[in-house]
């Protein structure tokens, strides 16, 4: 099913290891870009163990700052032909008028300008050798706002109206755009959004289960994978027992 992926290049923004792990098995080569190396290492070193035909870089990067996106891209050798935009996160739970400067501007500049920046960089990238993948990670929090989510619900808003105008100027070039928005998916992003407090963080699936990175990364794989022909352009993922971001049954 995955056998189109057999040899292709994958660009992973973010840690995405799920999603490394899988293009891996399917044969697909990856880079793998994020701030933290060591992170990356590990994760290189399994895929490196378990799949040894497909190649497997790491690059350290900060989506944030559009000199090093453009450094990072253009070191990848070969063409690039599929991208999980992945770099994301969310800082906090403040009502608005709680914000700190910092979570405003952490959240805004790495999930809308840095997933510009690499978009950008990618898209040039993708002209020049003909066609490619774009996979943008959006969520279920772009579609509708829910108290104390404004900054992260803002950026993901900005995921769909970055990923809809992608998709609308290149319509004439072969590049596919997806968006995958995911709910209620246990990683540690919500350790992240609560401030490394893992207890909070788990709280938010008390009573329910969480989809996983995994669930997540399957979707991404099989967008990817289709047929040249078609675009999986939309994909909403929800737990069981989840109905948007606001709604689910708690056991
Ligand atoms: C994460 C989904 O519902 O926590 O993107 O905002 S949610």
């Amino acid at each position: 099913m995955f056998e189109r992926l057999q040899g292709k290049n994958v660009l992973i923004s973010g840690i995405g290891e799920a999603c490394a792990y899988q293009f891996a098995a399917a044969g697909a080569n990856v880079v793998l870009s994020a701030r933290r190396l060591d992170r990356l290492s590990t994760v290189s070193a399994t895929i490196r163990s378990k799949h040894p035909t497909v190649t497997v870089e790491t690059i350290e990067l900060d989506v944030r700052s559009s000199e090093a996106v453009d450094r990072a891209v253009s070191s990848v050798s070969g063409n690039i032909d599929i991208l999980v935009n992945n770099a994301g996160l969310a800082m906090g739970t403040d009502t608005v008028d709680n914000l700190t400067d910092s979570a405003i501007d952490t959240v805004i500049d790495t999930n809308v300008k840095g997933l510009l920046y690499v978009s950008r960089a990618v898209v040039r990238r993708m002209k020049q050798q003909g066609g490619g993948h774009i996979v943008m990670m959006g969520s279920i929090a772009g579609i509708v706002g829910y108290q104390t989510g404004s900054v992260y619900c803002a950026t993901k808003a900005a995921v769909r109206a970055i990923t809809e105008s992608l998709r609308a100027e290149t319509i004439g070039v072969p590049i596919r755009v997806t968006e995958i928005k995911p709910g209620m998916v246990e990683t540690e992003f919500s350790v992240v959004r609560y401030g490394g407090d893992k207890e909070k963080a788990s709280g938010v699936y008390r009573g329910i289960e969480p989809m996983t990175a995994d669930d997540v990364a399957e979707s991404v794989v099989f967008a990817a994978s289709r047929h040249p022909r078609c675009v999986v352009a939309d994909v909403v993922l929800l737990a069981t027992g989840q109905a948007s971001a606001t709604l689910s049954h708690r056991k």
